[in-house]
């Protein structure tokens, strides 16, 4: 895997080291069920990283 040794973000369902669209409004949508699960700088920063492309 390419992404080995690297941390994987908790928005990155599949784990492929990229932030796309749909993992996006997925993981706000797990912030609006449960802010302790997510919490809003954690969304923040997701937004961030897909606004800039997607990778991390
Ligand atoms: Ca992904």
């Amino acid at each position: 895997m390419p992404n080995e040794g690297s941390q994987i973000h908790k928005a990155d369902t599949n784990s492929d080291n990229l932030i796309d669209m749909p993992e996006l409004m997925a993981f706000i949508a797990r912030w609006k069920a449960n802010a302790t699960e997510v919490s809003k700088p954690e969304v923040e920063e997701a937004r961030a990283i897909w606004f800039g492309g997607g990778g991390y």
